[in-house]
């Protein structure tokens, strides 16, 4: 027995040897790598934000709408202290973000976390591992995400590049869905009926729905490009419920990244986006100097269901234009024309061309068994700090999220 605790002790101590050299060597490897740690402070608050004539108390991070772009290099850290002011329940999801080892930082309100209650805070900690290009993130509460949701962009790993031409500028271009009410109200207002929800009054582009909604015009979205130079569009569709066409007026658009993952480029003239996905493009300024729209609008193949039928807009403007971009007025920008809602043609098209940038070994030697985890959420979340009437109680349409 004293021998055997001896040899385990010896084993021990050389292991804890080991373990040291190793942690060292790992920490001057992340040291010549310099992964950073970002840290962001998101406050939650009610906002007035002025849409289609009408001003709305809407919730917002910051005070901004869209909320702040959130800029990493892969295998860095992002730390995120929310503090919510506002007058719901909140969380937030990192879309798309493969939580490795950190589930509790991923989001879901009743699922991986209890809410923020109104007062409370919570801080996100996690790591970016292995995921290059543009994903998102949003509130994960009731209808929050209508108005709480931003670009999370993630740029190749510290000291590699793009697996294409390096871009001269870079531009989110968040499609999202706009109420004329307080989004809250449409999803417990379907709850109560059990009917779908109100489809939304416009679509917007970074927030703004533009020239082709009432009282919109003089917020419409530009969208910088010089002559000769190439930028990419990080496309996100923050949308609720509807999948999106996005095009380009007389410009073609190279697809080389979706969700955060590199393609295998190629060239298209529209995009379909469905709710939570991402597109990286290559638009080059190769076109003569002047304004055209980028459009988007829904693609829906359900027959007989109703959908917001309206068009948003931004401008791409070229810098060397004659006009300035609030003197234009004269001039309107070239629309570009857009799939029919119901193209599906198109949409199989355009996805059918996604392709891997290398070949993939797909396995073959198929291993049959199956591993379930299931996880009972019998802990109930503690009680509401501050009494409101308005927050609700557990489990409310946790699902209803994406
Ligand atoms: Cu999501």
């Amino acid at each position: 027995m004293e021998a055997f605790s001896h040899i385990i002790f010896a084993n021990h101590r050389s292991s804890s040897l080991l373990l040291g050299l190793f942690l060292l060597i790992a920490s001057v490897l992340s040291l010549a790598n310099a992964d950073k740690t970002h840290y962001h402070d998101f406050v939650i608050q009610a906002t007035p934000v002025k849409r289609l004539c009408k001003t709305h108390n809407a919730i917002t991070v910051n005070g901004m709408f869209p909320g702040p772009t959130l800029e990493v290099n892969n295998g860095d850290t992002l730390v995120v202290s929310v503090v919510n002011k506002a007058q719901y329940n909140v969380t937030i999801h990192w879309h798309g973000i493969r939580q490795m080892r950190t589930g509790w930082a991923d989001g879901p309100e009743f699922v991986t976390q209890c809410p923020i209650r109104p007062g409370g805070k919570y801080t996100y900690r996690f790591t970016i591992q292995g995921q290059e290009g543009t994903l998102w993130w949003h509130a994960h509460s009731s209808w929050l995400r209508a108005t709480v949701y931003g670009a999370l962009i993630i740029h190749p790993k510290e000291g590699s590049s793009y697996p294409f031409t390096k871009p001269n500028r870079e531009t989110p271009i968040i499609l999202g869905e706009w109420w004329n009410a307080n989004p809250v109200d449409v999803m417990r207002e379907a709850a109560r009926t059990g009917g779908a929800p109100n489809v939304s009054d416009a679509y917007t582009i970074n927030g703004q729905p533009g020239d082709l909604y009432n009282c919109s015009s003089q917020d419409t979205v530009i969208v910088p490009i010089d002559s000769g130079n190439t930028n990419l569009l990080q496309v996100i569709n923050a949308g609720m419920n509807q999948p999106l066409f996005f095009t380009v007026a007389n410009h073609k658009l190279t697809v080389v990244g979706a969700d955060a993952s590199y393609l295998k480029p190629f060239t298209t003239t529209v995009l379909m986006l469905g709710p939570g996905q991402t597109i990286d493009v290559l638009i080059s300024g190769n076109q003569p100097s002047a304004r055209y729209y980028m459009a988007a609008r829904a693609y829906q193949s359900a027959q007989n269901v109703p959908f917001d039928n309206t068009t948003t807009i931004a401008i791409l403007e070229y810098r060397s234009a004659p006009c300035a971009a609030k003197n234009c007025s004269s001039s309107r920008p070239i629309m570009p024309p857009l799939p029919a809602y119901n193209d599906t043609a198109t949409v199989t098209a355009f996805s059918n061309r996604f392709r891997s940038r290398n070949k993939v070994s797909v396995p073959t030697d198929i291993d049959e068994n199956l591993f379930f985890a299931v996880g009972l959420g019998l802990n109930s979340c503690p009680p509401i700090l501050i009494s409101l009437a308005s927050v609700k109680g557990p489990m409310e349409l946790a699902s209803q999220q994406a």
